[in-house]
């Protein structure tokens, strides 16, 4: 048996086991909740063939792959033939911890590389892992590894998502290498038939972009008959047939395909004589025989690729591809009914009983058991690498001025690192999209210097005109400038992130942006932390405080999304000493990877790390004075402190976060005269506080009674009549919830519209969290006489 043989086989034996595993999930295993279970079929046939080749013969080890979300049934039945799957797994897919609907990093067992499921991220995940791997190779890292390919197998219909091409451009710009999308041009979507002639503008918008584009179009058996006489008109007949009427063919079979052929073409001789020589089945093997269903030329084409350049194979495929429904433009949800199973089972000789027989109905078993057990890529150690922690100093020292923003305090910090000739210093990467100055990190970048796999000198320093800002480009350089695509960012921070499982290589990535734009790559960010990438992100300015800056740049939905974003934990300093302490424990955290339970100090899962979000402001504010205790530590970073500890009959407390601090600060000293015992609560992590609370309130509904967060142990001894006023400037629900933690009558300030520019005097009045509305939302919680410092309200 030839090696092309016995990958028939298994391109037959995936597409029957992957099949058969959404038939199971479908029909045979218990569905109580009413809900459609699905599976992708079609999708999945049509990437049987490229993935066989792909996973079997053509993959190294140190090659990393993105799989088209539909196709993900292909994939584990891959894995389950590679024994690196359980049949427990695929039995129980799309269930409770069974094999995943689309390829998860986190869940799924059977080494996904990245996961998939948003279409086009996964995409350009590849991309940006290529750049890291050049980054931590140029400097001088992970090179007693092979480089690797970062591969994305590519939903046609995955490239009408923008975010793909601002990665192709960023690509251009960073001289991308090692990177392949292997598009899956089935010509369908979810819901119909793509446009006619896609294939050419993504052939020249690759070009344009300096990949090599190879087309996959017809299969050998059609490259065959195109040499029979009448075959250039067969050609010329497929090349200008519209994409419904091939697939509607396809789906019609053999019959309908002599009759349309006859009627269009089949006066002219010798075609006639081609389409004649072959019965129904043969004529429908035929025109069904694209390129990117047929090995031969799938083989060919990706074994030809021997240099490192970015390269795009657009292969022809069919949806559906050897099952009843394919190439009908209905069947992305479509599953095969239980007779067609039956149907499909028998042609694939596998007896009822023995469905998930690895060798079941393959031509020759022991032959095929060993070609398995020396596929390429599975041998070799675990995909997932490890890489040991990088050592973080215990401080990390910063001049604090005394009137300072939390954004020039970060500057401040990163310049520090900056001179640092350790491994911690080497270690941190920064990224930006075009606001690498005005978010404070040119110092940093003045010291470390910008990455580029050539060099490339500054102009204006080399012309000796004055200039702050040395950007110079180099192999060695630590920050990686990116255009003004937030989505960029966040995709590069997620490869960044994964670098220690990639490329054996711990980073520590920090990335920084305006706090509004975040906004812009949310599903980036989501799908970097769904993938358990680990980096700091830095938003800043934030909120209306960036007064002047413009209303169109305000933020006020990012405090919650810090708070709901799962594997981010997420702090709104005010002081620059508490951003240093948040900073440095950041970089710790970012590297932890141990067990998912939590501290009973603080009821967070801290040891099992995550990524970080740090929302900053340019305010300079008064810096307080004072000595960086142990349990001040500690505090900042569980979410609170009492900055003002409230007295035994305290009538208001007052919880603010970030740059609003001073407001909050003088509001409590206006109503010291006329209420007792006044409170005055930073908030540095709403999201931690939230957290800690919600897990401890869990943990005592399962028994453990004694389980306390930190916010309960602050707010334990504020009397009961006491009123809370919190307030942010971001959206008041984020520290709503503070009221119910101890059942505090509570009002809540924050900001709900935006777009006004003035003054931080006028706007904080307008949107109502200036100190005058912070006492006069006092008086309301905590009834009294009238707090004679109020003023009259506008
Ligand atoms: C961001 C996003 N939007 C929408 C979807 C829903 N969706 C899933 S598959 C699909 C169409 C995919 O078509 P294509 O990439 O060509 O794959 P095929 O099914 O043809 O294999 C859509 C719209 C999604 N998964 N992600
Ligand atoms: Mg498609």
């Amino acid at each position: 048996m030839t090696d092309t043989a016995i990958l028939r086989e298994l391109e037959k034996k995936v597409l029957w086991l992957a099949s058969w595993m959404i038939h199971n999930a479908n029909h045979l295993r218990e569905n109580p909740d009413g809900l459609k279970v699905g599976g992708h079929q079609a999708s999945c046939a049509s990437l049987a063939t490229i993935m066989t080749a792909l996973y079997f013969d053509v993959l190294r080890p140190e090659d990393r792959v993105a799989v088209k979300p539909h196709a993900a049934p292909i994939f584990h039945a891959i894995q389950y033939l590679l024994g690196k799957q359980t049949r427990e797994r695929l039995e129980a897919f799309r269930g409770y911890k069974g094999a995943q609907s689309y390829p998860s990093r986190t869940k799924d067992t059977d080494d996904v590389d990245f996961s998939t499921g948003s279409v086009g991220l996964g995409v350009a995940q590849t991309l940006f892992s290529s750049l890291v791997q050049d980054y931590v190779r140029m400097h001088g890292w992970g090179l007693e590894r092979p480089e690797g390919r970062m591969i994305a197998l590519v939903g046609d219909a995955e490239l009408d998502e923008g975010n793909v091409f601002e990665a192709v451009l960023e690509g251009w710009k960073q001289g991308l290498r090692n990177c392949w999308w292997i598009i899956d041009y089935n010509r369908q979507s979810l819901d119909a038939v793509v446009r006619e002639g896609l294939w050419e503008r993504y052939e020249q918008l690759f070009k344009n972009f300096g990949w090599d584009v190879v087309i996959l179009k017809y299969g050998s058996l059609q490259q065959a008959a195109f040499k029979e006489p009448g075959g250039a008109h067969l050609k010329e007949w497929i090349d200008r047939c519209p994409n419904s009427l091939y697939s509607a063919l396809v789906f019609a079979g053999g019959a309908a395909w002599r009759k349309r052929l006859n009627d269009d073409i089949g006066d002219q001789g010798d075609v006639t004589r081609l389409i004649e020589r072959r019965s129904d089945a043969e004529l429908a093997a035929l025109m069904n025989n694209l390129g990117g269903h047929d090995l031969p030329t799938i083989l060919d084409a990706l074994h030809a690729v021997t240099h490192d350049r970015p390269t795009c194979f657009i292969c022809y495929t069919i949806k559906g591809f050897g099952l009843p429904f394919a190439g009908h433009k209905d069947n992305h949800s479509g599953l095969m009914t239980p007779a067609q199973m039956d149907a499909f089972r028998k042609a694939n000789g596998v007896r009822p009983g023995h469905e998930w027989d690895k060798f079941e109905g393959l031509a020759d078993p022991a032959k095929i058991d060993a070609f398995l057990k020396r596929v390429p890529c599975a041998q070799g150690r675990d995909r997932r690498l490890k890489a040991a922690r990088v050592p973080v100093p215990d401080e990390l020292p910063v001049a604090i001025q005394p009137v300072m923003s939390t954004q020039a305090g970060f500057g401040a910090i990163l310049n520090e690192i900056g001179r640092g000739k350790d491994e911690f210093a080497n270690r941190i990467v920064t990224a930006s999209p075009d606001v690498t100055v005005s978010t404070n990190l040119g110092p940093w970048v003045n010291r470390r210097g910008l990455f580029a796999r050539e060099h490339m000198a500054d102009t204006f320093k080399s012309e000796r005109i004055p200039t702050t800002f040395n950007w110079e480009f180099s192999p060695k350089g630590q920050h990686i400038e990116l255009g003004i695509a937030e989505a960029n960012l966040f995709i590069l921070l997620g490869a960044l992130g994964l670098s220690h499982a990639i490329n054996g290589v711990r980073l520590l990535p920090i990335g920084t942006l305006y706090d509004p734009f975040i906004a812009r790559g949310l599903d980036q960010l989501n799908y970097a932390c769904y993938q358990d990438a680990r980096f700091i992100v830095v938003a800043t300015p934030s909120g209306i405080t960036l007064a002047p800056e413009g209303g169109a740049h305000q933020s006020i939905a990012e405090p919650l999304i810090g708070m709901a974003q799962d594997g981010l934990a997420s702090f709104e300093p005010a002081f620059v000493d508490e951003l240093a302490v948040i900073m440095r424990w950041a970089f710790d955290y970012i590297q932890r990877d141990g067990e998912a339970t939590p501290s009973e100090r603080n009821w967070l899962r801290d040891e099992t790390g995550g990524a970080v979000y740090l929302r900053l402001s340019t305010r300079p504010i008064e810096q307080i004075r004072r000595p960086m205790t142990a349990t001040l530590r500690q505090q900042i970073v569980d979410g609170a402190y009492w900055l003002r500890e409230p007295g035994p009959n305290a009538q208001v407390v007052v919880a603010y976060t970030g740059a609003i601090a001073p407001e909050a600060i003088e509001a409590v000293g206006l109503m010291a005269e006329d209420r007792r015992d006044v409170g005055l609560l930073a908030v540095t992590s709403a999201d931690r506080l939230n957290a800690g609370w919600t897990a401890a309130q869990r943990a005592r509904e399962r028994g453990l009674v004694r389980a306390r967060s930190h916010i309960e142990r602050l707010l334990a001894d504020v009397p009961p009549h006491c009123g809370l006023v919190t307030v942010i400037d971001g959206h008041p629900a984020t520290l709503a919830w503070l009221g119910a933690v101890a059942g505090h009558r509570t009002r809540s300030l924050g900001v709900e519209h935006f777009g006004q520019t003035g003054s931080l005097a006028e706007l904080y009045r307008h949107y109502g969290i200036d100190a005058n509305a912070i006492v006069a939302a006092a008086e309301t919680v905590a009834p009294g006489r009238p707090i004679r410092h109020l003023k009259a309200l506008p």
